[in-house]
């Protein structure tokens, strides 16, 4: 550190940034980047940029990056508001991280264009402070940040679907247990370094579901800025070896086609940019409702051929019929799927239910099901369809045994302190920093937490 320390002073020094040092802005200061490179091509670069405050609580930040060179460029960041002048890479906090308490991080990411031989920052700043840090892709990660080997990512490696199940790189069964984020337009502070980490380390989880609604104030209005959102989540998740579903919230209208264009867009989109990742995956329409298998299966066909061309090796799932319940709450079942499967290989089935609402006619058909079509239950909640209502243990029970028995994955909705006993979390919770002990749990919260935590035993040959 200290040797970083002595580089990046000289650094600025010769390429008299001394105007990034200027007066603190922060009454107590100190700041840690950690800029890891994750991965680089000729001429470009991407880097996730993890910025801890060790100084008194901020309420707005400005992060700046030194760059090498003027001739290296930003071409795209997140989770901040990006810009550029000369060398200095500057980053403004947006709404739902401009407050860092003392020791809190945000996540940010960018990429870059680069002529010379090395594409790493020499200095940064926050608030005009200047900070220590990590520039290199392969420092190794904060205590308790995890890392990747051992996670479930760095495990399994890039999974595929075989057979029924998803299989992993050892081409045997896997179970991946986790949880979706409720709509990030409506619960963006849930989503941070902090409850992220809990997610990893304290949960265990395998699995972040990332709930982009497309209408609701959603994907539609601000399609650059939810794509990015995506982008910086999926990120997060990799950066602790979780895989990262990305969830095309359809839900109102319930025919996808409504939102086949935007898909096409969305998409072609987060699969170019995700390609090289492990750890994606992708679900085309949360809960198609009203609208034939028939319709669905059209829209998966269009969907998935766009997915395939930007990144050919990640799993697809696909949304089913009456609210993906298979057809089962439209009084139709399975073999209209079975009858009639998306003309495409590597992809999967979602399944949901609601334990209290949906009960044994259901287990019953996933358990029928399960020996014909790969199934993913992408989302799951302890209580009634509403989101609310008290929660069913018994029926939530009965639905996790069965699908630890099937090793069909699942996501639990949801990961947020909404004010719907759905909710992980108390209301509040993501107002604070504290994600991981007992108190900030719901009822929900405490079961799933217990359910998700126990040893995954992946195979490793
Ligand atoms: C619910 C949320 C609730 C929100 C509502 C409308 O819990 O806060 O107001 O959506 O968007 C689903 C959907 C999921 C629903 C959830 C609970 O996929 O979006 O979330 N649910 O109703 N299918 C069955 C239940």
């Amino acid at each position: 550190m200290k040797r970083l320390l002595a580089l990046l002073a000289t650094c600025a020094t010769i390429l008299g940034l001394t105007a990034l040092f200027s007066p603190p802005a922060m009454a107590a200061t100190g700041c840690k980047v950690d800029f890891t490179v994750t991965s680089q091509w000729q001429g470009g670069f991407q880097a996730g940029v993890k910025v801890t405050n060790l100084g008194d609580s901020v309420n707005g930040w400005t992060l700046k990056i030194a760059l090498p060179d003027a001739g290296q460029k930003l071409v795209q960041g997140w989770n901040a508001t990006w810009s550029q002048s000369g060398s200095t890479v500057s980053a403004v906090g947006l709404d739902w991280n401009r407050t860092l308490a003392t020791g809190a991080a945000a996540d940010l990411g960018m990429v870059g264009s680069f002529t010379g031989a090395n594409p790493k920052p020499t200095a940064f700043t926050l608030n005009g402070v200047a900070c220590t840090g990590t520039v290199d892709g392969t420092t190794p990660p904060d205590p308790g940040g995890g890392g990747t080997t051992g996670t479930p990512v760095g495990v399994n490696g890039q999974l595929h679907v075989c057979g029924v199940n998803l299989c992993n790189q050892y081409n045997r069964p896997v179970q991946l247990r986790g949880m979706s984020t409720h709509g990030i337009q409506w619960f963006s502070k849930c989503y941070n370094g902090a409850s992220l980490d809990a997610l990893a380390n304290n949960w265990k989880a395998d699995l972040l579901r990332v709930a982009m609604y497309v209408q609701e104030s959603g994907y539609e209005t601000d399609p650059a800025g939810f794509t990015s959102r995506v982008n910086g989540l999926v990120d997060m998740a990799e950066a602790r070896g979780m895989y990262a579903i990305i969830d095309f919230h359809t839900l109102t209208p319930g025919d996808p086609n409504f939102n086949l264009d935007r898909a096409k867009t969305f998409f072609a989109s987060v699969a170019a940019r995700n390609a090289g990742k492990k750890n994606v995956i992708y679900e085309i329409a949360n809960e198609p409702n009203g609208v034939s298998w028939a319709a669905i299966k059209s829209y998966a066909e269009q969907v998935i051929p766009v997915i395939r061309a930007n990144d050919p090796d990640a799993v697809v799932i696909v949304g089913t019929r009456g609210w993906s319940s298979l057809g089962v709450s439209d009084g139709s079942s399975e073999s209209e799927i079975i009858n009639s499967p998306v003309n495409a290989t590597n992809i999967m089935y979602a399944f949901h239910f609601y334990a209290a609402s949906h009960k044994d006619n259901y287990r019953a058909a996933v358990s029928r099901a399960a020996s014909r079509l790969p199934l993913f239950v992408t989302e799951f909640g302890t209580v009634s369809a509403t989101g609310g209502g008290s929660m069913d243990r018994a029926s939530t029970t009965a639905w996790l045994d069965l699908l630890d028995q099937l090793k069909i994955g699942y996501a639990n909705w949801t990961y947020s302190d909404a004010n719907e006993s759905s909710a992980a979390f108390r209301p509040g919770t993501c107002d604070g920093s504290d994600y991981s002990s007992s108190g900030v749990l719901t009822e929900s919260g405490t079961l799933i937490k217990s359910r998700i935590s126990t040893s995954d035993n992946f195979p490793t040959s």
